[in-house]
């Protein structure tokens, strides 16, 4: 019987056991650290050994935020392969953020650096979490000490393809977070399928550059490259200069927009440095249409963007192949294999071609739903099975998926999701606050930032300083508003709802320089 275990998948394309092939590199770091594909192997079957000797329930969740590291990729990897339930939490998460990740997904185990132990093994402790670890990017801390003593023999755990692999927490309008609850089947196919879409082949080097908290490090970047057996430069935090230089020894790149234009203010990045490159992929925020002109120009490549989520891995890809089509700079893409999309109107109807509406999906990639969460789940899918992405876009006449905007009230940072709700619920409750608005404006290097909009109480004074000061302490550091200003009250339109839009245009040139008026 097959065992739809995903680590079996990326195990079986390791180099064959005969021969010198398990002893090469799989993984060198921008520090010249290297890995060989056997370290690969018996770390994994050692952290899943030490897991597999803790007694652990069924569909045990290991919840895990530490500082990018090979060895905590090597978590994920074991604990896909011990048949756990991997938690990856943002190393931005402050108290508040990681009290409500570890009651509501309730972990067997925590795994946190060092420097958190003192007050997440606090929180931990007090949710009922009975077994706490560390670990540093140095390769320090417990659980590599306990690993050690485990042997590195491991029978990869059996389990159905439709056991949950991963849960991610993803914002919501309503501010608190939802875990999407990922699959085996979720995550392999359509690593399957991006494998084949974006022509991963013998000798591909990928430069991974990306935080393995989120899908785009931990699921596009790495599976893409485990699938194929590929090896991996292996960035701890990105460098512009570093990955430039990196440049001429890989194949393949993915990255979040800011990484991109962060690229392009390097120097050294020239059609020579990568003329080795054959795939540039971007996502996760969309990529401006001038970036992606640029880097044609400059580096004589085409970046392939494609569109996904959380709770939905990879939907659609711009063309790698010639023959299924050119990149059209601007767009998500063509839907990928074994994907259905459609965009409705009002009631659900399926709109033509080229015309606005919601974007919905369906597909063995996407989830089964949110962790504890059955009614919001029924919320969000449609009677027939398709799931409401809460993006606003239209398919043009070449099939070709555009996305215009997000129904949400969502800021993309960085490449990371920004909830306005969440952080106005904070502001809202600071003494001497009566309403709050954060809205996004443009942003050079982020895209796009958030600016805090507060109304004092009557007969109230409130201070920005002291407002962005709570926030800090509160909230991950890229969610903190990027301004805060005090206003008299917000631009209400007839129904009284505030009027953001008003809001976005008086603040949007902010970041910006506006060329020619
Ligand atoms: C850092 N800062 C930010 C952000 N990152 N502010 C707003 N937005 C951000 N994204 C701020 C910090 O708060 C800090 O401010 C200052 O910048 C320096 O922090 P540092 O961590 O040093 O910043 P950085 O190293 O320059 O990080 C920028 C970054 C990072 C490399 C672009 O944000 C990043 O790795 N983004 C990728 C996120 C990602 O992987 N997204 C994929 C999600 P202060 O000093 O004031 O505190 S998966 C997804 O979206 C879907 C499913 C998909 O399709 O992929």
């Amino acid at each position: 019987m097959i065992n739809h275990n995903l680590f079996a998948a990326l195990r079986a394309a390791f180099p064959a056991e005969s021969g010198t092939g398990m002893d090469q590199t799989a993984i060198e770091t921008e520090h010249g650290l290297r890995y060989s594909w056997r370290d690969i192997d018996r770390a994994t079957a050692m952290l899943a050994n030490l897991l597999a000797s803790l007694a652990l329930p069924a569909g045990a969740r290991i919840a895990v935020q530490v500082d990018k590291s090979v060895e905590a990729m090597m978590l994920y990897l074991a604990t896909l392969r011990a048949g756990y339930v991997f938690l990856p939490l943002n190393t931005a998460y402050q108290t508040a953020e990681i009290e409500y990740f570890i009651g509501n997904a309730e972990p067997a185990v925590v795994v946190c650096s060092s420097k958190n132990f003192g007050w997440v093994s606090k929180l931990a402790f007090q949710a009922g979490t009975q077994n706490v670890f560390t670990l540093d990017d140095d390769r320090s801390g417990s659980l590599l000490q306990r690993a050690a003593q485990c042997s590195d023999q491991h029978e990869v755990a059996r389990v159905a393809e439709d056991d949950l692999a991963a849960i991610l927490y993803t914002s919501g309008t309503t501010g608190r977070s939802k875990g999407a609850m990922l699959s085996h089947r979720n995550l392999l196919s359509n690593a399957q399928v991006l494998h084949d879409y974006w022509g991963w082949k013998r000798g591909d080097v990928l430069i991974h550059a990306l935080p393995i908290f989120h899908v785009h490090g931990l699921f596009v970047a790495l599976h893409g490259a485990l699938l194929n057996g590929s090896k991996m430069i292996w960035f701890l935090t990105f460098d512009a200069a570093a990955v430039v230089k990196k440049l001429p020894e890989a194949t393949v790149f993915m990255g979040v927009p800011t990484l991109y234009s962060r690229l392009l203010a390097e120097p050294g990045l020239t059609r020579e440095a990568c003329a080795n490159m054959r795939l540039f992929v971007a996502g996760s925020a969309p990529l401006l249409i001038e970036t992606f002109n640029v880097w044609q120009q400059r580096t004589g490549h085409t970046i392939v963007e494609r569109y996904g989520m959380s709770e939905t891995v990879m939907l659609t890809s711009n063309p790698y192949h010639p023959e299924a089509g050119q990149p059209r700079g601007g767009t998500a893409g063509l839907v990928l294999p074994g994907v259905s999309l459609q965009v409705t109107g009002e009631g659900g109807s399926v709109l033509p071609d080229n015309e606005i509406g919601g974007i919905e999906v369906k597909g063995p990639n996407v989830f089964s739903g949110y962790w504890r969460m059955p009614e919001k789940t029924a919320e969000e899918f449609t009677a027939d099975g398709f799931f409401k992405t809460g993006d606003v876009g239209r398919i043009d006449e070449h099939g070709y998926l555009v996305i215009v905007g997000r129904s949400k009230d969502l800021i993309i940072s960085g490449g990371y999701n920004v909830y306005p709700a969440e952080i106005e619920g904070y502001i809202n409750d600071m003494p001497g606050v009566l309403e709050s608005a954060l809205v996004g404006v443009p942003h050079p290097d982020f895209g796009e930032v958030g600016i805090a909009l507060v109304v004092a109480k009557a007969g109230c004074a409130v201070d920005a300083g002291r407002i962005v000061a709570e926030l800090k302490a509160k909230l991950a550091n890229f969610k903190i508003p990027k301004l805060c200003f005090v206003l008299q009250e917000l631009p209400r339109n007839a129904m009284g709802k505030v009027q953001k839009n008003l809001l976005r245009e008086q603040y949007r040139t902010r970041f910006i320089k506006v060329v020619g008026g």
